[in-house]
């Protein structure tokens, strides 16, 4: 099982122009702004990163980034942990007014990388600007490489009480082979996790596809109940739909109290 290839985040080809800056910015801005007090060393971070990304000499090798992740050594609040799966625009500004809660993004790793792109040269020792591999590859590709392996860590880490948003717009919702599906959810621990609680949300105008009593979400709530796993889940909650009322009030569903 591995996780689909949803394509770049953004409609660019190579390495994200300047990603040795980004990186090393969006560091030094965490750890002074975001979270200060943290003491990372982001020239080493960045170097352990450069030197796993470039030192490979071929594509179909997956890119290890364990230097990197044992050079950036952090715990977080585990029982606040949010996942999400195709709901990526509406989770943080869910996270932007539900601020107990922590995505990947809001660790180091995951703030420093969020939509940026990167590969290197199959026999030169730089980033390769022009042209990365095609998704198709995805399991090999280092971009993917380093969400599976940061998503693995997160996963591993959370405990108590830990929620997960998926969009009831789509079909599959939770599906085997996304992240959450084929590498988060196997990487939950139910001694340390004590509920899951589902949060299915659709678009405001539909279409309404899945919900907690249809379609995917139930196969998920089956594997918890058989994994030992405590669970709740909720359709079309409130703030989440308040959220996109903001962002779209001229929509007939949010006309109500008008
Ligand atoms: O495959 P997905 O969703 O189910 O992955 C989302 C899942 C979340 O719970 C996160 O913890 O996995 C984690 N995660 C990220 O935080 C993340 N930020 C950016 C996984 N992938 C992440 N990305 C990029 O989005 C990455 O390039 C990957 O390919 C997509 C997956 O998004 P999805 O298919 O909506």
């Amino acid at each position: 099982m591995f996780p689909l290839c949803p394509g770049p985040p953004s409609a660019q080809l190579g390495t994200t122009p300047n990603i040795k800056h980004i990186v090393v910015g969006r560091c030094y801005n965490y750890i002074t702004v975001v979270n200060p007090g943290l003491r990372f060393d982001c020239e080493d971070i960045w170097r352990q990163f450069e030197e796993s990304v470039v030192r490979q000499s071929s594509f179909n090798v997956t890119v290890d980034y364990h230097r990197m992740f044992y050079a950036t050594p952090q715990t977080w609040p585990c029982d606040r942990c949010l996942f999400w799966s195709k709901t990526k625009r509406l989770v943080h500004s869910y996270t932007a007014v539900e601020r107990h809660f922590w995505t990947l993004e809001d660790t180091l790793v995951g703030y420093m990388f969020n939509d940026l792109v990167w590969c290197g040269q199959e026999e030169d020792s730089g980033f390769d600007f022009s042209s990365c591999p095609a998704w198709a590859a995805c399991r090999h590709h280092p971009v993917y490489s380093l969400w599976r392996q940061a998503s693995q860590n997160f996963a591993e880490m959370a405990c108590g009480n830990i929620t997960v948003l998926l969009n009831g717009s789509i079909s599959n919702a939770f599906n085997r082979k996304s992240m959450f599906g084929s590498v988060e959810l196997d990487g939950l621990d139910p001694r340390r996790v004590d509920y899951v609680n589902i949060k299915v949300v659709t678009d405001l105008e539909g279409p309404f596809i899945e919900s907690c009593s249809q379609g995917s979400v139930v196969d998920l709530i089956q594997i918890l109940r058989s994994r030992g796993f405590r669970w709740t889940c909720t359709d079309n909650d409130e703030t989440l739909m308040i959220l996109q009322c903001i962002q779209n009030p001229k929509q007939s569903s949010c006309q109500k109290c008008a």
